[in-house]
């Protein structure tokens, strides 16, 4: 693949995207490709904390320079600075994930349209404009993909090599699914519903990447097909012009650039429902670090998770001086109740501040005041609960693909 522009053919603001575009990137717009060395001011590298973590920053279109896995497919990881920015995650900063490099890079938005078929009374074929006029609303939901943080895999695991930064914020604007499959019309038998998007694999037989919700899943009113992300449209990488939206699930059901919607009469068993994003079958959803699945389901909602953002690994503190300790947490969706923080690796906790409350699918802001009284390591830990009760192990849980880490993290600082 050579250079492509990625403008959308849509008169005035493709123009604009472009030429903001131009101005950011130079001459250097290249999707598919490694794309030029990172901006101005950026560390060219990033070595994050586990073997073999040494990665490349890049730019790609319509992002800032982000932590580059693989450049075809294009999977950039956010730098998780980037997190204390704000509770919302900027487009441009928001982690990129693809399976298969037949990406589009080209989209009229005029001529796009998403079909709706299978076991319906009514096949559609939708075009944005249609999708716009029908009952718009916004959500708070964080994004996450299943291998965030598999790089801290113990032992390490096949997959992509991920730090933190595989997750994200946004408030995205849709229309609930529920409204579409209605207005279609879902006939008796439906028991799933599958997604698929305008990317493939670049040649021969490899699967397409297309997944599928149960039908009450599907119709519970919360799932969106989601055009806009924090008021802008969606940034190519992250599914233009239309991309699915489960809230509270991971990532691999957030089908980008949504093309096929599919009524079935029976649960979807290609590669990526019936092998791949696959969990053990029990509550842990683990096994023994290196052991075997002996029965897995497909992943579902988020592990509960938390993390100080404010001090990173390393950072030094003052004595006497008081700090914010802030940072974020997250669930599948069940209601945050408590964030506590231990400043001394776990021995004592005390509750944080919970910041505004966007939502039960958001992030939510922690804080906490923080005085160092004597000079020496600083160990920091950070956990959270939910309205059902779950909490964050002390111990890491493995699984073999890597997926819902959610150990509680540490960081470690200096008192000086
Ligand atoms: N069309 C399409 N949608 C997709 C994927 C993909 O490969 N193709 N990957 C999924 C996975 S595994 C993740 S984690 C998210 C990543 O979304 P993002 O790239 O917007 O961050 O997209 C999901 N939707
Ligand atoms: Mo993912």
């Amino acid at each position: 693949m050579t250079r492509s522009s990625i403008g959308h053919d849509e008169p005035a603001a493709a123009r604009r995207r472009f030429l903001r575009l131009g101005a950011a990137l130079g001459t250097g717009a290249a999707l598919g490709g490694i794309t030029r060395a990172a901006a101005a001011g950026t560390p060219a590298t990033v070595d994050l904390p586990f073997a073999n973590g040494l990665r490349r920053m890049a730019t790609f279109p319509q992002k800032r320079p982000l932590i580059l896995l693989t450049s075809r497919p294009p999977q950039l990881e956010t730098p998780f600075k980037v997190f204390n920015e704000g509770i919302f995650t900027p487009n441009d900063a928001f982690f990129v994930r693809y399976h298969w490099s037949g990406i589009p890079t080209n989209i009229d938005p005029r001529a796009y349209r998403v079909e709706i078929k299978g076991l319906v009374d009514k096949p559609l074929s939708l075009s944005l404009d249609e999708l716009r006029k029908m009952d718009t609303v916004t959500l708070a939901a964080a994004h996450q993909c299943s291998g965030n943080s598999r790089g801290f895999s113990n032992p390490r695991v096949p997959g992509g090599e991920l730090a933190n930064g595989a997750m994200g914020n946004a408030k995205w604007t849709g229309v609930p699914l529920k409204k579409v499959l209605e207005q279609a019309g879902v006939k008796a038998g439906a028991v799933q519903v599958s997604f698929n998007g305008l990317d493939h694999p670049p040649f021969g037989d490899g699967p397409d990447f297309i997944k599928a919700l149960d039908i009450d899943h599907a119709m519970d009113g919360e799932v969106m097909l989601a055009w806009s992300m924090n008021g802008a449209d969606l940034p190519m990488l992250n599914g233009y012009p239309l991309r699915l939206i489960v809230p509270g699930y991971y990532g691999t059901y957030w089908v980008k650039h949504l093309s096929e919607i599919t009524v079935l009469d029976k649960d979807l068993n290609n590669f990526w429902m019936g092998t791949a994003y696959r969990i053990p079958d029990n509550a842990c959803a683990c096994v023994a670090p290196g052991g075997k699945m002996a029965k897995s389901r497909p992943i579902g909602r988020f592990a509960i998770r938390s993390f100080l953002t404010s001090v990173l690994d390393g950072d030094k503190l003052h004595v006497g001086k008081t700090t914010l300790l802030r940072g974020i947490a997250f669930d599948g969706g069940y209601g945050l109740t408590a964030v506590d923080v231990s400043v001394d690796g776990g021995r004592s906790w005390r509750g944080a501040k919970l910041g505004d409350d966007h939502g039960k699918y958001s992030f939510r802001e922690w804080t906490m005041p923080f005085k160092p009284s004597r000079v020496g390591a600083l160990e920091f830990k950070v956990r959270a609960f939910n309205r059902i009760g779950q909490t964050q192990p002390a111990e890491p849980l493995w699984n073999p693909a890597g997926y819902m880490r959610n150990v509680i993290e540490t960081t470690h600082a200096k008192a000086v």
